[in-house]
């Protein structure tokens, strides 16, 4: 039974609303390359990629010093018992979540040690965003879900193959901001949607943005009715110029790399590949949320809204070179661009 339509449209709305007070957060994560066990190689993230048939995850505060010196404290979703305030081996953003079609996730949220706000926004939860699960296993609390922990359990069939996501649905606007959100992606082997074509590599892009002032504020605090980014991140890194990428991602020349774009950011953002001489490369987009498109479409620049997934595929020239894959971050209000507001990453082969 599909019982969560409601659920999914809730929290789109939630996003897009944000979004159009200007009062929104999100944030991004990333994903490991590594073949996806065709192509071999590759890589590569420092985000873990766990097995979400099997998987504990606590929470915990960890704190990051941004590129002008100034610290930002974060909440993260960490494998296993690393909770608490301190965050060793825990990393922003959270875990990548993998889930084959037909598999069972049996996901746990361990509370021990968590950092909270106080009521009536203590807690967490974890919501699955963008897949149809049974409300019992969403992690919206507005339907009942606990916020003390639980274990959600739910299945994917193969229209869900691609990238989806994860987000904590506890006072969505603090705490996704926070950092409480990871990629959830669901695999057919290496094809990279329903009935799509394979992949050689794979490469998860986690997009977010940062307002330090949503850091610190709590409760009904007035500072989230309006939302002023000061830092831009993929895979949780600034990436502010093609001489220090967020990421540096290898591959062999003549293979097939699909690019997940998971789009946990509050503001618009645009994504394109430059190549070694500065052209625009073209991309094929195969997903959008997660559901292959009727029919693929090939562009060399693609929108990622706040809450959305995209997944692309390039095929490598056959001579080695660098590609610069970009995503830049555009007020929500106007589409005017941001100072620092391009995050770069590298694709060398
Ligand atoms: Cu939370």
């Amino acid at each position: 039974m599909k019982l969560n339509q409601y659920s999914i449209r809730s929290c789109a709305t939630i996003l897009v609303a944000l979004a159009a007070l200007s009062a929104n957060p999100m944030t991004m994560a990333m994903h490991r390359g590594g073949g996806g066990g065709g192509g071999g190689g590759g890589g590569g993230t420092t985000i873990p990629v766990l097995n979400a048939t099997n998987v504990s995850l606590s929470v915990s505060s960890l704190t990051r010093t941004m590129s002008d010196g100034q610290n930002v404290n974060f909440w993260v979703f960490c494998q296993g018992g690393m909770g608490g305030m301190g965050g060793g081996g825990c990393t922003l953003p959270s875990p990548v979540l993998e889930l084959g079609v037909g598999q069972t996730a049996n996901v746990s949220l361990n509370m021990m040690m968590a950092p909270q706000e106080p009521s009536p926004y203590n807690g967490h939860t974890i919501h699955p965003h963008g897949l149809d699960v049974p409300t019992s296993e969403d992690g919206v609390p507005e339907t009942g879900a606990s916020v003390n922990g639980d274990t959600y359990t739910f299945s994917v069939d193969s229209r869900y193959v691609g990238s989806h996501a994860y987000h904590c649905h506890v006072h969505t606007v603090k705490h996704l901001e926070m950092g409480m959100y990871g990629a959830f992606i669901v695999k057919d082997g290496n094809r990279i949607s329903s009935g799509g074509p394979t992949y050689d590599y794979e490469w998860n892009m986690v997009l977010s943005t940062v307002d330090p002032a949503y850091h610190t504020a709590t409760g009904d605090s007035t500072v989230f009715a309006d939302y002023n980014p000061r830092y831009y991140l993929v895979n949780g890194q600034e990436g502010l110029s093609t001489g220090a990428p967020a990421e540096t991602f290898t591959a062999a020349t003549g293979k097939k790399v699909a690019i997940r774009l998971i789009g946990m950011q509050s503001v618009n953002s645009t994504f394109r590949i430059r190549n070694a001489s500065g052209s625009y490369q073209s991309f094929t987009i195969y997903n959008k949320d997660g559901f292959a498109l009727s029919s693929p479409q090939t562009v060399t620049s693609a929108d990622v809204s706040p809450g959305q997934t995209m997944d692309v595929m390039v095929t490598l020239p056959s001579s080695s070179s660098s590609w610069y894959p970009q995503v830049t971050y555009k007020n929500l209000r106007n589409g005017g661009s941001y100072s620092n507001g391009t995050v770069y990453t590298r694709l060398n082969f």
